[in-house]
């Protein structure tokens, strides 16, 4: 067995007590409540879901156990000759709170590389879909169609699986998910985009070095997609792609459902499609003006103009957040240093000037600030990928490793089903009468 999946046994073992305390003793203790805004609106801000994987602060962003982005990046085994690290130790990391050695490390790039074969059914499917479906449709597809081999689902239907090993097939569905998804999301780009001229991988590279060959893209791609797929994870368990994932699992459907479900949730545009809807924002801009770059007040118009014919301005705002996003801040750096000149990121750090302001006037959204889908389209179209209906595959990637190992747990602590109560229109008014 591998030290990962050791080490997981080890800490969700010594974790699962605390749960069941908490839920046996002290049950009963309120630690919210909700009011009428709330039950209509999007049950926003109501505190009753459990995650360890990361947290969100409202000021501060995200922290992934425990760490900030910075902290997480620096920790991390860097692949050699390369500046950013190893996704395959961030996964450890997600799952185990522990960051790996470069053996331990080492151990999941070979893993991963086992499990990575796609099954041909699977492509098959792909091929039978109309050329013009939405990657992401294409890409849920995939996940949904590959359930057939799902490990959890056989040791399910033997009736012999006892509630607290239930991680352990959990678990294997999603490392085998998760070496195959760069597999996937690159054979959708290159038979949809590159006349269909699939690369196959490269057995010397790890995870995200292989997507990015397998993509057709030059280095540092490999390091665009390593930065991408870690940033993307993991956002607490609150938003569509990680709740839906976790509500599916909560029926005991195995990790191929489950994502299948989560992302068709990320393909929203409040959600993931963002930062599609960014770019295509960006390049109508530019076309106005004949690809020049707009001047503030020009841009300012822009925003206006959308804001006025009824839409939202994509990329800006945030559920939870109310400060700019340190994804957006750390995919900044990057461009600072690697694409300072890019025309396209310097209309972005124009739209970061003028947007807040005009959201701030506007005066409806609690959060003016930039998320991360402010800023990832920009550097794909400068390596290349300028099909911007593709990026969010790109998300679904990087997401899968969060809601993966976030069912994982979910599986070790023997969370229950999910089922919230409904109330209806006329109870809500009969309370609001009440007071
Ligand atoms: N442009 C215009 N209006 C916006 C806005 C934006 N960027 N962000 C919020 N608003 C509006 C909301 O539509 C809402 O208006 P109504 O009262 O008319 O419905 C009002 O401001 C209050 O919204 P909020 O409480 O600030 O934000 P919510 O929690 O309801 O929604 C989000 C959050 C992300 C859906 C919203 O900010 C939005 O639509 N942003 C643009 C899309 C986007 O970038 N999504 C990606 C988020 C990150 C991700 O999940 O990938």
């Amino acid at each position: 067995e591998s030290t990962l999946k050791q080490t997981l046994k080890q800490k969700i073992e010594a974790f699962r007590p605390r749960t069941q305390k908490l839920n046996k003793e002290f049950g009963e203790v309120v630690i919210d409540k909700v009011n009428i805004g709330q039950a209509i609106g999007g049950a926003r801000d109501v505190r009753c879901l459990v995650t360890d994987i990361s947290y969100l602060d409202p000021q501060e962003g995200i922290r992934f156990r425990g760490k900030t982005i910075p902290e997480t990046f620096a920790a991390l085994p860097k692949v050699p000759g390369k500046e950013q690290p190893f996704v395959e130790g961030f996964f450890y990391f997600l799952l185990t709170g522990e960051i790996p050695t470069m053996d331990q490390t080492q151990e999941i790039v070979a893993d991963w590389k086992a499990r990575s074969a796609v099954p041909q059914y699977v492509f098959d499917v792909l091929r039978a879909m109309p050329r013009d479906s939405h990657p992401m449709t294409m890409f849920s597809t995939a996940i949904l169609a590959m359930q057939r081999e799902s490990k959890f689902a056989k040791k399910y239907a033997t009736g012999t699986m006892k509630k607290n090993d239930m991680w352990e097939p959990m678990y294997e569905d999603s490392m085998d998910i998760l070496a195959r998804l760069p597999v996937i999301g690159a054979y959708i780009y290159r038979m949809k985009y590159k006349g269909d001229t699939i690369i196959p991988a490269d057995p010397k590279l790890d995870w995200g070095g292989n997507f990015a060959h397998m993509m057709g893209i030059p280095n540092p791609y490999d390091d665009v997609a390593r930065m991408y797929f870690i940033l993307h994870s993991d956002h607490e368990s609150g938003n569509v792609s990680a709740h839906t994932t976790h509500l599916v699992a909560s029926a005991l459907s195995d990790a191929y459902y489950s994502l299948s479900a989560g992302i068709n949730g990320l393909a929203g545009p409040l959600h993931g499609l963002a930062n599609q809807e960014v770019l295509g924002w960006i390049k109508q801009t530019m076309k106005k003006l004949n690809n020049t770059l707009p001047s503030k007040e020009q841009l300012k118009q822009f925003l206006w103009d959308t804001l006025n014919s009824g839409q939202v301005i994509p990329g800006y705002g945030h559920a939870v957040l109310r400060k700019t996003d340190p994804r957006y801040v750390a995919q900044n750096e990057f461009s600072k240093k690697h694409l300072p000149n890019d025309p396209l990121f310097q209309l972005v750090n124009m739209i970061y000037e003028v947007a807040p302001g005009v959201l701030t006037e506007h005066g409806k959204t609690k959060n003016p600030w930039p998320n991360v889908d402010a800023h990832s389209g920009v550097i794909q179209v400068h390596y290349g990928v300028v099909e911007e209906d593709f990026y969010t595959v790109l998300f679904g990637i990087g997401r899968a490793l969060g809601v993966l190992a976030n069912i994982t747990w979910d599986r070790g602590l023997g969370y229950a089903i999910e089922r919230p109560k409904s109330v209806t229109t006329d109870m809500l008014e009969k309370w609001a009468h009440e007071g």
